[in-house]
């Protein structure tokens, strides 16, 4: 069906989007894609999810995962260490990843077939050398904001829908802190796909429920 014949959708709950509601669309990158660097299956899954979805919302903001070259979440940047190790480093816990999203590569793109024009904000994050940032609004030393959550408050939007991926890391990081910055906060669960490593995603979602999000499904939305 063409975009523009897709009929508004009004969630069941009576949780329309609206003018204090944003669509927070996480990682929709090449590099998450299947054939990506750090692929999650099924990933591309969510790029009409998300395509329809936006065209309900006045508010969309998307995410970007933008490292530098050498970034310390890389395992090639700590001799020895293969990806999805965990090290311990100032800030916490890290596990490593292969070199994914680095500024400007074709990895770090979005989905090409993302097609969002209104997307009012792009939020770029892990563009710190030392620190990663899987979360939309603060980086992982938990203190270090993105700004995000002002560029919401100033625009007085106070509920989030969030999706895309990866579920268990940088959608769950961003859900929880949401709900803990006072969004009213929904993950829409089938918007979403995981990479669910050593249990990851079950724990994502106790962390996510414990936090207060609201996890909600695509057929929430009727047309
Ligand atoms: C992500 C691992 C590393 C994500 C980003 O988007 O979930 N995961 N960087
Ligand atoms: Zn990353």
């Amino acid at each position: 069906m063409p975009a523009q014949q897709v009929a508004p959708v009004t969630a069941r709950s009576g949780r329309a989007p609206n003018a204090r509601s944003a669509l927070v669309v996480i990682d929709v990158q090449v590099d998450f894609l299947p054939g990506g660097a750090l692929a999650v299956p099924h990933g591309d899954e969510v790029v009409p999810i998300a395509n329809y979805l936006a065209q309900s919302f006045d508010n969309v903001v998307l995410t970007q995962d933008w490292h530098p070259a050498g970034h310390i979440s890389f395992a090639s940047s700590h001799p020895g260490r293969v990806a999805h190790e965990t090290i311990s480093l100032p800030y916490g816990e890290q596990i490593l990843w292969p070199d994914h999203c680095i500024q400007d590569s074709v990895g770090a793109r979005l989905a090409s077939r993302l097609d969002i024009p209104h997307a009012q904000l792009i939020v770029r994050k892990g563009h710190h050398s030392n620190i990663d940032s899987y979360s939309a609004f603060y980086e992982a030393d938990r203190a270090t904001p993105t700004g995000l959550a002002g560029y919401l408050r100033d625009r007085s939007i106070d509920t989030v829908y969030v999706m895309g991926l990866a579920t268990d890391f940088c959608v769950s990081w961003s859900a929880v802190d949401a709900a803990r910055h006072g969004f009213a906060t929904h993950v829409i669960e089938d918007g979403c796909r995981g990479l669910d490593l050593n249990g990851s995603l079950a724990r994502a979602w106790a962390d996510m429920t414990a936090a207060g999000v609201h996890r909600v499904t695509l057929d929430e939305f009727a047309a």
